[in-house]
């Protein structure tokens, strides 16, 4: 009886065990040498029985030892594990800034749709009176650069996303120097008469939208990452329109924006236009520029790179940098993101 109630007990597996340990055949043949030993108990092949279950009752179980990692092991195990981490997380960079990249090429593209969707409205490009007034022979175009406010200096310039100034692009050779960044833009293209910090813009009143019609209507408004305080600057949020108007890329950098104000069909940039930066081999430069003819009697400057565009826009790129004397596949100007390359 003991026996067939151990044969229908279930281990902890769901593995039915019989009292020898045995399964299939061996177990029915303990099935039935157990049948006949209880049977007969008391006769000498049950006390046989009897002595073999004292025997495996008293014999010593096998002692299994619990033992930990040794320091070895553990050492083994951290550096294996630094291994993988110095592997992925330059891959999670890596693909971070893609995305990034992907984001500003994007934002490019819709700058200069809204542009020209402005152009095809107005039939003019969405300028300020006193950018137009400033084109010359040797500046027939306007940047809007990396400027801090409207004005006649290049200086001081917008800080990038950790307060560190922005290096100085804007016109040189226009006329009266007037500067600007591309808050100018913003202003008539999302028809804004004031700007979040209470600025009045170029279109107060809408005299430069008259028809009140957002054509940039793709951007967020954002906030300062942090807001001035006694003896700092604000700090810039990334990508989107900020307090002061201005529109940043993905590095809280301002997207840089050429207009074709003299209508030769061509843009000529601040920094793009610089043989220093742009020239290839001889009048061919770097992604599509090609130096143009001059516009005027008073266009002598070797420094006329141009695109073949209405409206051009880029960016500092990654870095945030730019430098005037640096070609532009090289050093700081290589990872630039540019709208028509
Ligand atoms: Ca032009
Ligand atoms: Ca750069």
């Amino acid at each position: 009886m003991r026996c067939l109630m151990r044969f229908s007990q279930k281990s902890a597996t769901g593995t039915r065990l019989s009292t020898c340990g045995r399964t299939g055949v061996a177990r029915r043949t303990a099935d039935r040498r157990c049948a006949g030993l209880t049977s007969a108990r008391g006769s000498g092949t049950a006390r046989h029985f009897n002595a073999m279950t004292t025997l495996q009752r008293t014999a010593p179980r096998p002692v299994i030892r619990q033992r930990g990692f040794t320091l070895i092991e553990l050492l083994t195990v951290i550096a294996i594990i630094g291994v993988l981490a110095g592997m992925i997380l330059p891959a999670i960079a890596i693909s971070k800034t893609k995305a990034r990249v992907a984001m500003t090429r994007a934002d490019m593209k819709t700058i200069v749709g809204a542009v020209n969707a402005y152009q095809a409205t107005y039939s003019r490009l969405p300028a300020f009176q006193r950018s137009r007034d400033s084109i010359t022979d040797t500046c027939p175009d306007f940047t809007y650069g990396t400027v801090a406010r409207a004005g006649i200096s290049v200086t001081p310039t917008l800080l990038n996303g950790r307060g560190q100034p922005l290096v100085p692009i804007g016109n040189t050779g226009n006329s009266g120097g007037w500067q600007n960044n591309n808050s100018e833009l913003v202003a008539i293209l999302r028809d804004m008469e004031q700007f979040a910090d209470g600025t009045t813009t170029v279109n107060a009143g809408h005299r430069l939208n008259p028809q009140k019609q957002n054509f940039l209507d793709g951007f967020q408004d954002r906030n300062y990452q942090r807001p001035p305080g006694p003896g700092r600057p604000a700090l810039p949020a990334p990508r989107g329109v900020g307090p002061d108007g201005v529109l940043r890329d993905p590095w809280a950098n301002p997207y840089i924006v050429t207009l074709d104000l003299n209508f030769d069909g061509r843009c000529r940039d601040a920094l793009y236009r610089l043989q220093s930066v742009s020239q290839e081999n001889g009048d061919m430069g770097f992604f599509g520029l090609r130096r143009g003819p001059p516009v005027g009697a008073g266009d002598t400057t070797p420094n006329r790179f141009e695109v073949r565009a209405n409206v051009i826009v880029w960016s500092l790129g990654p870095d945030g940098l730019a430098d005037a004397n640096t070609k532009a596949t090289l050093g700081v100007n290589k990872d630039n993101i540019l709208s028509w390359q």
